[in-house]
């Protein structure tokens, strides 16, 4: 039987396991990739496990989520970053040189290759070919050790691209359109994978964007064949030797299909607060609009912003509309300014920033309150902004620009001729920031400031386990639900105790109070959830700071992936409810009892009894071989040192 892109990669980086749907298989890791707000984390426990130097081809070590440097903190992890690059051979790109999906896409990735890095749109890479997986910065650490990478083998979703995009139609408006149809879990347990006569009309920096964008249909990763598109932009990057071809075989089967016509696709819009929340442009135009941001690693490449510049030439934006333009990195901003691309900008009325995640993540760019915020971002959770109760609203480049320049959300058809561009056949690289990974035993002394905490310790799993309901939560809760970011407490992401009192804090008036005196009593935490529960980033922080103060158990409908992984790493135990509807019968603030665990986890059993209140309810243990060992350890670090 033929096999597809994905499934080729898969065999060729295949270590333990067979790739067999549903079981776990263990993969070698090429690359690996970490920016600074899970970073500085992950690399305290990539010293933990205790390895002179990183045993990938390549790592790199981005700086571009926490850039706003209001007090020592950020600053201080910067310089931790740069030392721990320095001592571990690792490639290091300092601040304001662009966010790591959109740079190491530029500079660094590679048909055929697997990479895993700490941050959920790590499959951004998947536009180029790539096996690109977003992970904890635990299993990031792991993989610099030269260690596999451990996952359930996906099943193959086949999207089946025909047609050409029309006029003002982007390829951000393909994955809006697979968003509407499939959700922001239709992807769980799946590899995207892209083919069809479609994929040829995409521009690589096109299919990236539908890879990263593909994060939130909660997928594995996403991936397109690497074909002479590929190596149009591998050229323009000065990198035409690393690039092969990678294609499916013509009988190569998909567990599911999705067929998309492209040349029907209208420009698309998701409406606050959920990615998937997708309708038609139209159906929301004349909305007035405060703030319009064009950037993020889905839509700020080259391509994205010199379509901007192209609209803006000649024309004005709103006077009632903040215009920001983010660039995805240096080397765009490099490429745009030779092009002549920023004058148009600026006489428009942009307010052009550094390269960098900046408002995408809440670090600055907040919107007005209870004012429509239009950007090309990924994410629209409620709050993510820094602003609760935020009406942010996710389009592409071109829905932005004429929205911007009307002043209300705008379909850009309205705009008359699309603007003719071209991209340059050679890019400037950009790159000359970037630190190469200096000669084995140079001595680097890495400086630590004082926000860097140590790596707190954790007790292996207890037999009998008693604790009590300490939140219930719906559908789709996301890491920012269950950990914020934002310029107050991402600083905070190198210091857990500090970053602690802030889990779920969008949510509850003060979890951590709670867990202190459930805690002085002699109570554990356990989080009740429904479906798709911990979709969204990939912060392991989400899993570290509530493990911190107490929460050992969630039990839930369903996981998002990364976030069960990190949930195992810390030792929370990640039940699933084996009926759904008792779901309804669990009360917060009930007691829970589970007795029995460690034998459960070592015997292999797939359920367990919870007593919830004495009332008996069953859970699903769904754990491989390797999760069990990792829970009765107490987490993956313990584990790892216990070897
Ligand atoms: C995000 O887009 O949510 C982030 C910030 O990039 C996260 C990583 C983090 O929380 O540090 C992600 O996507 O994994
Ligand atoms: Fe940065 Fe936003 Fe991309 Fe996350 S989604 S990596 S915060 S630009």
């Amino acid at each position: 039987m033929g096999k597809t892109v994905a499934e080729k990669i898969l065999a060729a980086h295949l270590v333990e396991g067979e790739l067999k749907k549903g079981e776990e298989i263990a993969l070698r890791i090429d690359q690996t990739l970490t920016q600074d707000a899970t970073g500085t984390m992950a690399y305290l426990e990539f010293e933990a496990i205790g390895i002179p130097r990183v045993k990938t081809e390549l790592s790199v070590s981005y700086v571009d989520h926490n850039l706003v440097q209001s007090d020592f903190k950020n600053a201080d992890d910067h310089v931790f970053l740069q030392g721990v690059a320095r001592k571990f051979g690792l490639h290091f790109s300092p601040p304001g040189n662009g966010i790591c999906h959109q740079v190491h896409l530029e500079r660094f990735g590679v048909p055929g290759k697997t990479l895993l890095g700490s941050d959920s749109h790590t499959p951004t890479g998947g536009g180029l070919g790539m096996l690109a997986m977003g992970a904890g910065g635990l299993d990031v650490a792991m993989a610099m050790a030269g260690k596999p990478f451990y996952l359930v083998m996906p099943e193959i979703y086949g999207i089946k691209l025909t047609g050409k995009l029309r006029p003002w139609v982007a390829a951000r408006d393909v994955l809006l359109e697979v968003l509407r149809q499939l959700t922001v879990k239709g992807g769980v347990g799946y590899i995207m994978e892209y083919f069809g006569p479609g994929v040829a009309e995409l521009s690589l920096t096109d299919r990236a964007t539908i890879t990263n964008f593909g994060a939130e249909l909660g997928a594995t990763t996403s991936v397109f064949p690497s074909d002479e598109n590929t190596r149009i932009y591998m050229a323009a990057q000065g990198r035409e030797e690393q690039w092969q071809e990678l294609v499916a075989d013509a009988d190569a089967v998909y567990d599911k299909v999705l067929e998309i016509d492209m040349s029907t696709l209208e420009p698309m819009i998701a409406c606050p607060s959920s990615p998937d929340n997708v309708v038609k442009v139209s159906e929301v135009a004349g909305k007035p609009v405060a703030q319009v941001l064009v950037g993020s690693c889905t839509n700020s490449s080259l391509r994205d912003l010199t379509a901007v510049a192209k609209i803006m030439e000649g024309r004005e934006v709103a006077r009632e509309v903040s215009f920001e333009v983010n660039p995805g990195s240096r080397q765009a901003l490099e490429n745009l300014t030779a092009e002549g691309n920023v004058l148009p900008l600026l006489q428009a009325g942009a307010r052009i920033h550094q390269s960098g995640c900046l408002g995408c993540i809440g670090m600055g760019q907040a919107p007005p309150t209870g004012m429509i915020s239009l950007r090309t971002f990924s994410r629209n959770f409620p709050g993510r902004s820094g602003n609760q109760g935020d009406k942010v609203y996710l389009c592409s480049p071109e829905v932005a620009a004429a929205s911007a320049i009307k002043g209300v959300i705008t379909d850009p058809r309205e705009l008359g001729e699309y603007p003719d561009f071209t991209l340059p056949e050679k890019y400037l690289p950009g790159d000359e920031r970037i630190e190469p990974p200096l000669p084995e035993g140079t001595e680097v002394e890495i400086i630590r400031g004082p926000n860097i905490a140590p790596f707190p310790e954790f007790s292996p799993m207890p037999e009998t386990w008693e604790g009590k309901v300490m939140l219930k939560l719906a559908d789709n809760i996301t890491t920012d639900h269950i950990m914020p970011a934002g310029a107050k407490i991402l600083p905070l992401r190198s210091n857990i105790p500090a970053i602690s009192e802030y889990v779920f804090s969008q949510v509850s008036e003060c979890f951590a109070c709670d867990m202190k005196e459930a805690m002085s009593a002699g109570h554990f935490g356990a989080v009740i959830g429904g479906d798709n529960y911990g979709q969204g980033s990939s912060r392991e922080h989400a899993a570290l700071a509530p493990r911190y103060l107490g929460v050992q158990v969630k039990l839930v409908k369903s996981f998002a992936r990364i976030h069960k992984a990190n949930l195992i790493n810390f030792g929370i135990l990640p039940l699933t409810f084996a009926e759904p509807a008792d779901y309804d019968k669990v009360e917060q603030g009930a007691d829970m009892v589970i007795s029995g665990i460690r034998n459960a986890l070592a015997e292999g059993a797939t359920t367990i009894d919870v007593l919830v209140n004495g009332k008996k309810l069953q859970a699903v243990i769904d754990l491989s071989k390797r999760h069990r060992e990792i829970l009765i350890a107490g987490g993956l670090l313990n584990w790892a040192k216990g070897e």
